[in-house]
Formats: C-alpha cells, sequence, structure tokens
C-alpha cells in the first residue's frame, strides 16, 4: 500500500499506526508547505487534496482519518485492537471522531491556519483565540476520560490514541500550550514508543 502523508501534520498519527502495527507500506511525503496536496499528481490520487490518504493494492484510495485507523486495524492488527464489546468500540469512535473533528478541524485548524478562516490579517488573534478555546475546552474532555490510565480507552492501545497522539504533538511538542499535566505526560510516553519514534523519524520531525 502507498501512504500519503505530509511531515508533521495529522496524517502522524497514521504513520504511528502503521509503525505501531508493523505493516509494510511506501510513505509518500506531499508537503503541505509547498502546496503538494493542490498539485495535478496528487489531485489525480486523491481530488479532496488532503493527507492521509492510503491506496491500497487493489487501487482503490482511502481517506479520512478515522476510516483509515478503523480499515487498517481491522485488516492487519485485528486481535491487537480488537474493541472488548460493541459499545467499547462505539465509545472508541466517539473519542477518535471529537478527537478529529472538534481538537484538530475546529480548534487546532484555527490555532495553526487562522488564515482559513477569515480574509483579514487583523481578525487572526481573535480567530487563534477561539481556536485556543475549543482546543482546551476538548483537553479538559480527554484530560478527565484519560484519568491516569495508559491510553485514552483504558489499559489498550486504541485507534483513538493515534489521534490524541498528533493532536498532542501539536498542543505539547510544536505549541508549548498549557495543557493538563496528564495530557503532557501521555505524550511523552506515547512519543517515547518505538513506532512513535519511527513515524516522527521519517517525517524528519526529530
Ligand atoms: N477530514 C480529513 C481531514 C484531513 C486534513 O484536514 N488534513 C490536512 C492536514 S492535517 C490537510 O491535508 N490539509 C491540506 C489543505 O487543507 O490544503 C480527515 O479526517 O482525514
Amino acid at each position: 500500500m502507498k501512504f500519503y502523508y505530509s511531515p508533521g501534520a495529522c496524517s502522524l498519527g497514521i504513520h504511528f499506526l502503521l509503525e505501531e502495527i508493523g505493516i509494510e507500506y511506501e510513505g509518500i511525503a506531499i508537503h503541505i508547505k509547498n502546496g503538494d496536496q493542490l498539485k495535478d499528481d496528487y489531485l489525480q490520487i486523491n481530488p479532496k487534496s488532503k493527507v492521509p490518504a492510503v491506496l491500497r493494492d487493489d487501487g482503490s484510495l482511502l481517506t479520512e482519518f478515522g476510516v483509515i485507523a478503523h480499515w487498517l486495524t481491522q485488516t492487519h492488527a485485528r486481535a491487537q485492537f480488537k474493541p472488548e464489546s460493541f459499545e467499547q468500540e462505539l465509545r472508541t469512535r466517539e473519542t477518535l471522531d471529537y478527537i478529529v473533528a472538534t481538537m484538530h478541524m475546529q480548534g487546532f485548524t484555527r490555532l495553526l491556519r487562522p488564515q482559513k478562516f477569515t480574509p483579514n490579517d487583523g481578525d487572526h488573534a481573535w480567530v487563534q483565540t477561539y481556536g485556543t478555546d475549543i482546543v482546551m475546552k476538548a483537553a479538559g474532555f480527554l484530560s478527565a476520560q484519560l484519568g491516569d490510565k495508559a491510553f485514552i480507552m483504558g489499559e489498550r492501545m486504541s485507534i483513538a490514541d493515534a489521534a490524541l497522539f498528533y493532536t498532542m504533538f501539536w498542543g505539547v511538542a510544536r505549541l508549548k500550550l498549557d495543557l493538563p499535566t496528564n495530557l503532557i505526560g501521555y505524550f511523552e510516553r506515547m512519543s517515547a514508543r518505538p513506532a512513535a519514534q519511527r513515524a516522527m523519524q521519517l517525517e524528519g520531525l526529530i
């Protein structure tokens, strides 16, 4: 399979998952900072012009973080990531979707790319403050859910950890936000895992 990512983008969570599961894949960097996602070569592969994306061996493309994570774990690591019950599966997906759709898309995007939300440079600080509020509110919920557990859904890793890992890479490592201490500790533990180290090295982040 071919895996399309941009260094340090949300695709880092899928990169981490690929390394954690230990699947063979070809990683292809699409540099968002150079606008590679909008160039014809990539648009022919993924007209949505986003990463992450996975081109499967049957030639079909999968997009959307949660869907890619779900497919990877179901097809390549079923036992390791098998939810204990349907309720646990639902709660895992609820957590992942909250991290990606709210914390990332609504919060971090405002913080990191305020220009996407206003044509006026003078409004950037306001947009970023609003984004920070969204991130911190989400961090409060996630901190309470994590408590002193090893992973966000309990003592076993789940696909929601792939999402929490990349958002904490932004919040802790990149932006150094004043986040709850258990989330900072979580990021330190997760980023020390060999799979996280490999993913970050491959993306040139460490
Ligand atoms: N809904 C998509 C969102 C992915 C997304 O927003 N990716 C960003 C990088 S973190 C991207 O490709 N941005 C390129 C752009 O906006 O032009 C998903 O869940 O995978």
